[in-house]
């Protein structure tokens, strides 16, 4: 007995499990951060990551970690892994999956699962739900993993699906059993893929890009509008370039702004009411004709009725050849990704481009000057108690004399307001509620842009907004994270004025405990909180949350008549607008 001990040893020491292989696999392809929650089946896979020198952030709500996992994959072009547990932590997780596929960002929700043999036949496993099924119709692709020799070949299929082409957010199964499923280490190794080339340059057609020149070089009111897919190519010389060569005015959508600094002479956002009708050629980069460009047709772009086409004529960049048309005929599109259609777009340009004739960029100059001077005065006003133009004008100062702080923003007003007051100065410093204006991203996000950049961070939240993620305060602090949360406090949803119509002792559905401290909601996790009822209070709080670089809070006490309801989209709200 004796001498067989050893021998047992060394035979187990040649062995791997799945445990090991999906840390592996992700470690080979330089995946080094895992956004998560513990529990059964995979306590064990966060402490062995953790243990291997992987970064592995655990979050009190799967959704916050799913969201924090979705915006690292815009900030880094990798995807961002969230790691649950079966059946209910998975479904928190999924919303953040359906996010990242809708905003086209990376994404690998890998969660554990409960027995396949007993899920399949609805025996009532221990979280028993069939995972795959569900998350099927809300990723861009979803995988199961059933034998750990598959393991490389699983996470590599979502890694290539997560970050080629359109950018989506991928599902990837592990059954519980998955995980201790032992093999032969060195044939484990070898099964692993170390995947190449995983987002391979897609080039445009020499012709599709002739047919866009040649409809730019025929514009007499030329207009580019920037998307966040520009701000996720990372090709911010070569789009800068496009614009300062061509001379064209340009519209960043709000994760583009920064792209180029917002103060640029070519950016049309103060005047964008003008441009959308007025134009008549526009290049899209990166941006979709949805609902937050008005479906490219209809009054906000010259058209007669709701409906009807403005006379535009579009040109879109896109890595997704199914893109064009979807609203609107597209006229030249460039299917390519963005780097290589706007190199490609350059070298057809060459130095001798004509700019835009002049009269179309002084009615956009003067349009802007005095969009600009109108909200100047709004700015300049210092009521109390404050309301969002009194706070944001301190913010807009904050970020103005921090350009490299990441800077995050969810709620209704509070974000419709701080889009066009606070410039933005570099690209993909902006993060928010993207394409679907989903609340709740906002904590999570803080973590990703925390850890993924290290610079300091100011999210603005409306006091709803912050509700859906606020009990990740304690995962700020528990990193010890450089952000700053300001909550725009107006006592409710949208506004804090609305009266129970039954006159019952319930509040009205929109409106919150009024005075709310959320500062002291920090404080119980060792954080910072500040409590601002004037400009000069949030301006001292916010300067010395970045000068600290401490976690901090704070609660801005903003007029609860401020607002409006639903922000800038109160158009597509059913009541408000038959009122
Ligand atoms: P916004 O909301 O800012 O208008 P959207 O999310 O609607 O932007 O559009 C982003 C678009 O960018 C998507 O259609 C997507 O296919 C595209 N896209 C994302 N990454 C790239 C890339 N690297 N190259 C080309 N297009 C891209
Ligand atoms: N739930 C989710 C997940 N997303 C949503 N967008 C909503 C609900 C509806 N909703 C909005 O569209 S904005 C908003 C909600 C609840 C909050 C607005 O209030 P706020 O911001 O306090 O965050 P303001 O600045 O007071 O308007």
């Amino acid at each position: 007995m004796g001498t067989a001990e050893p021998q047992v040893a060394t035979a187990q020491s040649q062995l791997s499990d799945g445990f090991q292989l999906v840390i592996d696999a992700l470690k080979l392809n330089g995946i080094d951060t895992i956004y998560g929650l513990p529990g059964i089946p995979i306590t064990d896979l966060t402490r062995r990551a953790q243990a291997e020198g992987m970064r592995v952030l655990s979050f009190r709500h799967e959704q916050s970690a799913g969201y924090a996992a979705s915006i690292a994959g815009f900030l880094t072009q990798q995807p961002g892994i969230c790691l649950t547990v079966s059946a209910p932590g998975f479904l928190n997780g999924l919303n953040a999956l359906a996010h990242a596929t809708v905003n086209c960002f990376p994404m690998i929700l890998i969660s554990g699962s409960s027995e396949r043999e007993i899920v399949d036949l609805q025996q009532g496993d221990y979280e028993e739900l069939d995972q795959l099924a569900v998350a099927r119709p809300l990723a861009k692709a979803a995988f199961r993993v059933l034998q750990a020799e598959d393991i490389g070949v699983g996470v590599a299929r979502a890694i290539r699906a997560a970050v080629s082409g359109r950018p989506g957010g991928v599902y990837l199964d592990l059954p519980a059993k998955l995980f201790a499923q032992t093999i032969d280490a060195a044939a484990g190794t070898r099964s692993l893929i170390k995947v190449v080339d995983p987002a391979p340059k897609q080039v445009p057609a020499p012709e599709a890009v002739k047919r866009a020149l040649e409809l730019l070089k025929g514009a007499r009111k030329p207009l580019v509008i920037l998307g966040k897919g520009a701000a996720y190519a990372q090709a911010d010389a070569e789009i800068r370039s496009l614009i300062e060569r061509t001379g064209i005015p340009y519209l960043p959508m709000s994760m583009a702004k920064g792209l180029l600094p917002d103060t640029h002479e070519q950016s049309a956002a103060a005047a964008r009411s003008y441009v959308l009708p007025e134009a008549d050629v526009v290049m899209l980069i990166g941006a979709r004709l949805n609902w937050l460009l008005a479906h490219g047709k209809g009054k906000t772009w010259g058209g007669k009725g709701a409906k009807d086409w403005g006379g535009q004529r579009f040109i879109q960049i896109d890595i997704s050849p199914q893109e064009a048309d979807s609203n609107v005929r597209i006229d030249a599109p460039v299917v390519g990704d963005i780097a290589s259609c706007v190199s490609a777009l350059l070298a057809g340009i060459g130095s001798g481009w004509a700019k835009p004739p002049a009269e179309w960029l002084r009615a956009i100059q003067e349009r802007k000057s005095k969009n600009i001077a109108k909200m100047a005065e709004t700015l300049a006003g210092n009521p109390s108690p404050m309301n969002f133009h009194s706070a944001l004008a301190v913010v807009r100062d904050v970020v103005k004399a921090n350009p490299d702080a990441m800077f995050v923003n969810e709620g209704a007003n509070a974000l419709d307001f701080a889009r066009s007051i606070v410039d933005m100065y570099r690209p993909r410093k902006r993060i928010d509620v993207g394409t679907w204006g989903i609340m709740g991203v906002g904590m999570g996000y803080c973590v990703a842009a925390a850890v993924v950049t290290r610079q300091q961070v100011i999210a603005i939240e409306g006091d709803s907004a912050f509700g859906f993620s606020g009990m990740e305060v304690e995962t700020l602090c528990r990193y010890n994270l450089p952000v700053c949360v300001v909550v725009l406090n107006n006592n409710g949803v949208y506004r804090g004025t609305d009266v129970n119509p039954a006159g019952g002792p319930d509040v009205a559905p929109t409106v919150f405990v009024k005075g709310a401290r959320y500062d002291k909601l920090i404080e119980a996790f060792g954080g910072v909180g500040a409590h601002a009822t004037t400009p000069a209070e949030l301006r001292r709080a916010m300067e010395e949350a970045v000068r600290s670089r401490r976690p901090t809070l704070v609660n801005a006490v903003i007029d609860e008549t401020a607002g409006t309801e639903s922000g800038r989209i109160t158009s597509l709200n059913p009541s408000a607008k038959k009122k």
